[in-house]
């Protein structure tokens, strides 16, 4: 119920306990996303469709609430790609999240309009403000799970659709063995 006090805990195998809302995304959520789509298609012909990350969240509704959600990112990749959350922008374009890391590592992109790009990595105790107008995206460059807290307006509400259109303009990448980042050659802003 909005607008009711609660307490929760921090840690266990979700994170945090208790939450009301639990998202699940598997390789076939994110086939437009990864840039190897053939790879991808090729995997789930195979019936290869691995859990990428989940979300459980305690989710509010109304304005001047915040929704608090811990994200699991699991390690791995689709070729030479981590793992990564889908990425959005917020559909009330002035509202800003804060991300704390938990455990494991990570990069979080952020993204203008025009396709600016700034990083910042995810570790244990690391805080990320994310400011108004930037989409975000977070990665797993890690070998174990990536583990964060986000905190936002509950009504940020999430714009995927520009994202799934024109994609990251930065990819983050396994080259000699260590996560790098480069420019998207399928970025379409
Ligand atoms: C964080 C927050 C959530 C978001 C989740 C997964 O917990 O930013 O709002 O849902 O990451 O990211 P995405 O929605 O882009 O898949
Ligand atoms: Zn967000």
């Amino acid at each position: 119920m909005d607008r009711e006090p609660y307490s929760a805990k921090l840690g266990g195998p979700t994170g945090i306990y208790p939450y009301t809302v639990k998202v699940e995304r598997y390789l076939e959520d994110l086939r437009e996303y990864f840039h190897d789509r053939k790879l991808v298609e090729y995997m789930l012909s195979r019936g290869e469709n691995p859990l990428i990350y989940v979300v459980y969240e305690i989710s509010r509704e109304s304005e001047g609430e915040f929704n608090v959600g811990c994200t699991i990112i699991y390690p791995g990749k689709v070729g030479d790609e981590y793992y990564f959350t889908k990425g959005h922008f917020h559909l009330k374009e002035p509202t800003s999240e804060v991300y704390i890391g938990i455990s494991g590592e990570g990069v979080i992109l952020m993204q203008d309009r025009s396709g600016n790009v700034a990083a910042e990595e995810i570790k244990p105790g690391t805080i990320v403000y994310i400011p108004p107008g930037l989409a975000h995206r977070s990665i797993n460059t890690g070998k174990t799970d990536l583990v964060f807290l986000a905190i936002y307006p509950s009504d940020a509400g999430h714009d995927y659709e520009t994202i799934r259109r024109s994609g990251f303009a930065k990819l983050v990448v396994e080259r000699n063995g260590k996560p790098t980042i480069i420019d998207n050659p399928n970025y379409r802003g």
